[in-house]
């Protein structure tokens, strides 16, 4: 009798939206997960215990900073699949911290690829990509060989993060694959992105727990999809028999005041009586428009979105709505003033109302 070996993968930044869904899916799939965390001051792991996945994920402490945890979690976890999830993923903060944007998000890759190519040359690499390396964009709609300007030290990063697995994968035979990923979203993503802070705003305005929702650019446009779809998507970038590069994206484009007005709807109030503007939250350089093409994804990977805009916007208002209602009767605690924990599983009590 033929035995199969379980599969081996190592996800950086599971405690992220996308790792922790990822997570799930190749746990489901029979896989041996181990994740990455960083030591906090306090613990970050309810995104795992949300999807009930924690004492399912074998977590190493790393920090991509740190080249001596780097070569410890490949020897350690021997990965056939390894997952560069992390990152300093909000574009807004790369402009107050550049260096830092560039230090983790772009020499970090390089720590991983590296020790990978020497340590353990067979393991399959995925890195995430982005579309914000599109930024002022030269085509419409994105394509993989659409030529990237990036608007951000952010992007910036990804762009070097992006070119250094292609260079590792033609320079080393490394199975080595970028995923660019067009924004996707759920009801674990983090608060300061605008979607969930205007899904979430929304429903405590409804509930009469906040009264404005202050925002900066409502014009720009994005190609918003669901996360669950996207992991989807990396898992199979890292299953085709040769390593190669792709977009994921729906291929439709959606305005910041769009996603307001539908959000709003969904609990029957109208966005313009709550929205207002201020340039605290305007970026110093803005990406306009994205869309992708996902052809090539549609074709090779036999991948699509399952998951539309309106019924996106949907998901997300009613997890906050739930959840808020939750929070009134006193059945969830607020944690970090964004998150949500079992009253069983208490971790701080602390919550900075409206701002
Ligand atoms: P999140 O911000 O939710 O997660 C980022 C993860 O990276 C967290 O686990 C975070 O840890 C970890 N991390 C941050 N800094 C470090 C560090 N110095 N060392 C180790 N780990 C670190 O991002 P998403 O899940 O949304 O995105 C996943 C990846 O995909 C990111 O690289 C992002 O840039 C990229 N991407 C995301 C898209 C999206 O729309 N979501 C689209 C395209 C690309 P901690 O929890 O401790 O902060
Ligand atoms: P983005 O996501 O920059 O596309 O990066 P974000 O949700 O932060 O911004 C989207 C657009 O909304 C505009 N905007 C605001 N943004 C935030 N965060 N807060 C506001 O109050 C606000 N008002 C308007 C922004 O200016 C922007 O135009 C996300 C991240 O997940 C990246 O890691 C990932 O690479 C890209 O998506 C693809």
């Amino acid at each position: 009798m033929k035995i199969r070996k379980q599969k081996t993968a190592v996800i950086t930044g599971v405690t992220g939206q996308d790792g922790a869904y990822l997570a799930k899916f190749l746990i489901e799939k029979g896989y041996k997960v181990y994740g990455t965390y960083r030591r906090l001051s306090t613990p970050n792991f309810w995104r795992l215990q949300s999807l009930g996945i924690q004492d399912q994920v074998d977590l190493i402490p790393f920090d991509l900073l740190d080249q001596s945890s780097i070569s410890g979690l490949f020897k350690k976890a021997k990965p056939d699949e390894f997952y560069n999830l992390a990152a300093q993923s909000f574009v807004g903060a790369s402009f107050d911290q550049p260096i830092g944007a560039g230090e983790i998000t772009g020499l970090g890759t390089t720590r991983i690829i590296d020790t990978l190519s020497t340590l353990s040359p067979h393991t399959k690499f995925y890195q995430a990509s982005s579309s914000e390396m599109y930024g002022k964009v030269q085509e419409i709609p994105q394509t993989e060989t659409t030529p990237f300007y990036p608007r951000s030290p952010y992007a910036a990063a990804k762009v070097y993060a992006h070119w250094i697995t292609v260079n590792y994968r033609e320079a080393y035979d490394i199975f080595a694959c970028c995923g660019i990923l067009f924004n996707h979203e759920s009801e674990m993503r983090g608060l300061e992105f605008v979607t969930r802070k205007i899904t979430n705003a929304a429903a405590r305005i409804k509930l009469g727990l906040q009264k404005k929702l202050v925002l900066g650019n409502v014009e720009s446009k994005r190609d918003w999809g669901y996360a669950v779809d996207y992991v989807k998507a990396m898992w199979k970038i890292i299953q085709q028999s040769k390593p190669d590069d792709y977009v994921v994206a729906t291929g439709e484009t959606h305005s910041v005041r769009e996603f307001a007005r539908l959000a709003f709807e969904e609990v029957d109030l109208n966005y313009e009586d709550y929205i207002v503007t201020d340039k605290v939250f305007m970026r110093p350089a803005e990406v306009d428009i994205l869309i992708g093409d996902p052809s090539k994804a549609k074709e090779q990977l036999k991948w699509e979105p399952t998951v539309g805009f309106k019924e996106l916007i949907k998901i997300m208002v009613q997890a906050d709505l739930t959840n808020w209602k939750k929070i009134l009767d006193g059945k969830l605690i607020p944690w970090d003033a964004m998150h949500y924990y079992d009253t069983e599983k208490p971790l701080s009590l602390h919550y900075e109302a409206d701002r």
